[in-house]
């Protein structure tokens, strides 16, 4: 498809959060826009995620658009598919499949501040935008280790979001290196098939029982066709959940239980002594995020495996060398690192008004955004899914949604009003992420003895909000001027600032 050469919104990600903003804003009439994405089908971080095992560590039901439950859901945590193909049927039924481009990506992006629009360039051509909507993910670019010799690997050697089906594990000597989310859910599917297994842990995660259970088919079909029913089923999950909000936010000790939970769930997967020490985790629950499997300790007991704690010193042709000057042979390494989640990569590519780039203002400081979701310095930019939005507790769909009701009202608001381009105000945007800050010190993510990826290098939490998320679905429930500076739409050259 040829890109038109202006649009009004060009949205960047076709996931939950570009197709959330795509709906939303064509049921506000607003269908002059583009949404592209860089892979070759829609669905993010579930179209990318497809190893062996990728399922949803949040329930099923939560994690769907609330003006879409889906009632089919086969069972309480979906697996990977059944994301991606709900993804595929909303961006069908509700009428966007057709404003998205695919293989397309979004190499830069620039405010010009004389025409007061976004000049962009994708892979497929270039374009204008009127507003920005940066829907990339906070997950979505894999982090690869810098480990000596790792480029010299003669085996297959892949990260865990770019899983390589072409590779056959069984009878081979695989390696897993992470203990993270992702190799939580890929240890056990593995281990059913290698001849050997051999899992690096840096850090011991805290891991609770996952009740998993499949929904029967006249579950299925109350569901479907008792509307009610099904919204009260959600929101009655939404409220557990919620009820976890303080253990992370202000009080840590609440953990105790879960913390208790997790420990009952290593005892009865894990009875040797010693791979026990090794897997208890030595940080308080919650300051990582918490996992969830009934299959991980089993399958870290099977014969099959071992579970390597000394560092690694160096990669060979041929396998892995620890600390302690031991090779493990390996003939596939995966690697579940993690992803870039406080230097976001779409950070270089997005030039503001000063013609600094989103990761040069946030070189000094730490990522910071005014609710999330704007930045001073860039007008008509709303980012997804931005800082200090995640959740370790919930589902990201709830926060989505939020976010794109502000940014509804923003559009509403310069459409009535006649304003061009709106940017948060310099003080606004500081008082918001010093009283983030504050809060964060009370935070079992800040306080509970671990490094995580939920922190950057400045030692700020600039990845997860420490509110309950009703309190961030109300505070975004309403474009507020009053802290913005207001653009009039103006033929001619000069700017206007109104307010
Ligand atoms: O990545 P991670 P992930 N040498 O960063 C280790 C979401 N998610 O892909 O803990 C050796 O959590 C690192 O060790 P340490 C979810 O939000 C959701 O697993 O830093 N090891 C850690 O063990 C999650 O939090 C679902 O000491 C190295 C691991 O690699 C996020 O994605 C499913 C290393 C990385 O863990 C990321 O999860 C999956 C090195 N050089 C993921 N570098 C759902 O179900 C890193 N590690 C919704």
């Amino acid at each position: 498809m040829t890109l038109p050469q202006r649009v009004e919104h060009l949205i960047v990600g076709a996931g939950f959060a570009g197709l959330c903003a795509a709906i939303k804003l064509t049921e506000d009439g607003e269908t002059d826009y583009l949404v592209i994405d860089k892979g070759h089908d829609v669905g993010g971080t579930w179209r990318d995620n497809t190893y062996p095992g990728a399922c949803c560590d949040v329930p099923s039901q939560l994690y769907s658009f609330s003006f879409a439950r889906n009632p089919e859901w086969t069972s309480s945590y979906s697996p990977q598919w059944e994301i991606q193909d709900y993804l595929r049927t909303v961006a069908r039924v509700y009428g966007v499949r057709d404003k998205i481009v695919l293989s397309t990506e979004l190499e830069h992006a620039e405010w010009d501040d004389e025409a007061q629009l976004w000049r962009c360039r994708t892979t497929s051509g270039e374009l204008t935008a009127r507003t920005l909507i940066a829907g990339a993910g906070g997950l979505s670019e894999p982090r690869l280790p810098e480990i000596e010799g790792i480029d010299g690997f003669e085996g297959a050697l892949f990260h865990s979001a770019r899983w390589d089906h072409s590779v056959a594990l069984a009878g081979k000597r695989v390696a897993v290196i992470g203990t993270g989310a992702s190799a939580i859910q890929i240890v056990p599917e593995v281990q059913k098939v290698a001849e050997h297994l051999d899992v690096y842990q840096r850090t011991a995660p805290w891991v609770i029982p996952r009740n998993d259970r499949v929904y029967s088919r006249p579950e299925r079909a109350a569901l479907r066709r008792l509307p009610a029913l099904s919204k009260l089923y959600r929101t009655g999950i939404y409220w557990a959940h919620e009820g976890y909000v303080p253990m992370f936010t202000w009080q840590p000790k609440l953990g105790k239980p879960a913390q208790k939970a997790a420990l009952v769930n290593l005892h009865k997967g894990i009875t040797d002594p010693e791979l026990r020490a090794k897997v208890t985790p030595s940080f308080r629950l919650g300051c990582k995020r918490v996992l969830r499997s009934n299959t991980y300790y089993p399958a870290l007991a099977a014969d099959n495996v071992d579970l390597v704690t000394d560092s690694i010193a160096r990669v060979t042709p041929t396998g892995i060398v620890t600390a302690d000057g031991v090779e493990h042979p390996a003939d596939v390494v995966v690697v579940a690192t993690g992803f870039w989640t406080t230097e976001l990569p779409i950070a270089e590519r997005i030039v503001g008004r000063e013609g600094r780039s989103l990761a040069e203002e946030w070189a000094a400081g730490g990522m910071a955004a005014y609710k999330g979701t704007t930045v001073h310095g860039f007008p008509n930019l709303f980012m997804m899914v931005g800082p200090n939005t995640g959740q370790g507790h919930t589902s990201m769909v709830f926060i989505i949604e939020a976010q794109v009701a502000y940014i509804r009202d923003a559009v509403r608001t310069m459409r009535r009003e006649g304003y061009a381009a709106v940017e948060p105000h310099v003080g606004a945007q500081r008082r918001w992420n010093a009283n983030l800050q504050r809060r964060m010190k009370h935070t079992v993510w800040n306080t509970g003895g671990c490094s995580s990826w939920y922190l950057d290098s400045h030692g700020r939490n600039t990845t997860l909000w420490p509110k309950a998320t009703f309190t961030f679905r109300r505070l975004l429930s309403r474009f507020d001027p009053a802290a913005y500076v207001m653009y009039a739409v103006r033929p001619d050259a000069d700017r206007e600032a109104v307010a």
